[in-house]
């Protein structure tokens, strides 16, 4: 379980349970509420399985440290900026095409996808390669079962991800830092693990749009930016695609990016962690290997050299 990990986070920073426990119901209650009453069974007994362990002793950072800091370049670089241009974005109607090596292609309604896919909570750890983090809890879904509907075929190995294209209102994407379109992108193992989420919501709430509403991915073992916003785009490949920060920098932004405290940023180190919201006297956080998650994640990479596959 997680929450045996030697967290270094501060007792008296350790939520009370309760706080979650009522949370929980109230997402429930929501879920209910919003699918419906032709939930499947199974996605409730997982919400159960999976709340208490994911919670109970992560200290979960400030709602409005985590909507009013953030990074999302299809606006701007300035972290404050993008929170406020990102409201310029238009998230209902949404679709996402689904293509590549996968049986069921096609354009998807979100609407259609979240009547397949119930939400559930989950908080996790998020690391960003700049060396900060947060605990967040988000409103998503496994992306593994999303990825099973779509019947993927034997030649798909990796998902590639893309963000929405659109530089009249994403006006980052008006100048060339990046590549754009943002791409991302996993193996399918990484794809298919549990822990890893489609998030639509954070804070019982919608996924507000500079947090990348209104579908983005979270990978709470790797590094933020594989994190991708605001998914227009899923495509099944037989080889590894050439993501966004790894194209523009590839000595310093690899394709697994890993949580690894051992290994630092070419220009940096990633020993430590600035938790989002605490004061400059806040001693920082160690940074854990696999952000924490090692226990779940760590047999997937068996075979790799760690160091190497930065
Ligand atoms: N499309 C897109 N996705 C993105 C980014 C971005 O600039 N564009 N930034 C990434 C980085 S570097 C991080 S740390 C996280 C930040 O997520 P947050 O702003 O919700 O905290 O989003 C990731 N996903
Ligand atoms: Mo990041």
């Amino acid at each position: 379980m997680l929450i045996k990990t030697k967290s270094n986070i501060l007792n008296s920073e350790v939520t009370d349970r309760a706080v979650f426990e009522s949370r929980r119901e109230f997402i429930k209650a929501a879920t209910i509420l919003s699918a419906g009453v032709m939930l499947p069974i199974s996605g409730h007994a997982e919400t159960g399985k999976n709340i208490g362990p994911y919670s109970a002793k992560l200290h979960v950072t400030d709602r409005e440290d985590v909507t009013s800091y953030t990074n999302y370049y299809e606006f701007s670089s300035n972290k404050k900026d993008s929170t406020i241009l990102a409201r310029a974005l238009k998230t209902k109607p949404w679709s996402v095409e689904v293509a590549g090596e996968v049986e069921k292609s096609g354009v998807y309604n979100l609407e259609d996808i979240l009547k397949d896919n119930p939400v559930q909570e989950r908080i996790y750890r998020f690391r960003c390669v700049e060396a900060w983090s947060m605990v967040v809890p988000w409103l998503g879904f496994p992306l593994g079962e999303m990825l099973q509907r779509f019947k993927p075929t034997s030649k798909a190995k990796f998902v590639e991800f893309t963000t929405l294209y659109n530089p009249e209102i994403m006006i980052g994407q008006r100048s060339n830092g990046l590549d754009w379109p943002y791409v991302e992108g996993l193996r399918m193992d990484e794809a298919m693990h549990p822990l890893t989420i489609m998030a639509t919501g954070m804070y019982g709430d919608e996924l507000p749009n500079q947090n990348g509403a209104p579908l983005r991915l979270i990978v709470p073992w790797k590094y933020g930016f594989k994190s991708i916003k605001a998914i227009v785009k899923i495509r099944f490949m037989e080889n590894m695609p050439g993501t966004a920060w790894h194209k523009s920098a590839p000595d310093e932004y690899g394709f697994y990016a890993n949580v690894n405290p051992e290994v630092a940023h070419p220009r940096w180190s990633q020993s430590h962690e600035r938790v989002l919201g605490s004061s400059i006297f806040t001693p920082k956080r160690n940074t854990e290997k696999f952000n924490g998650y090692g226990e779940e994640v760590a047999a997937l990479y068996s075979d790799m050299d760690l160091k190497k596959y930065f």
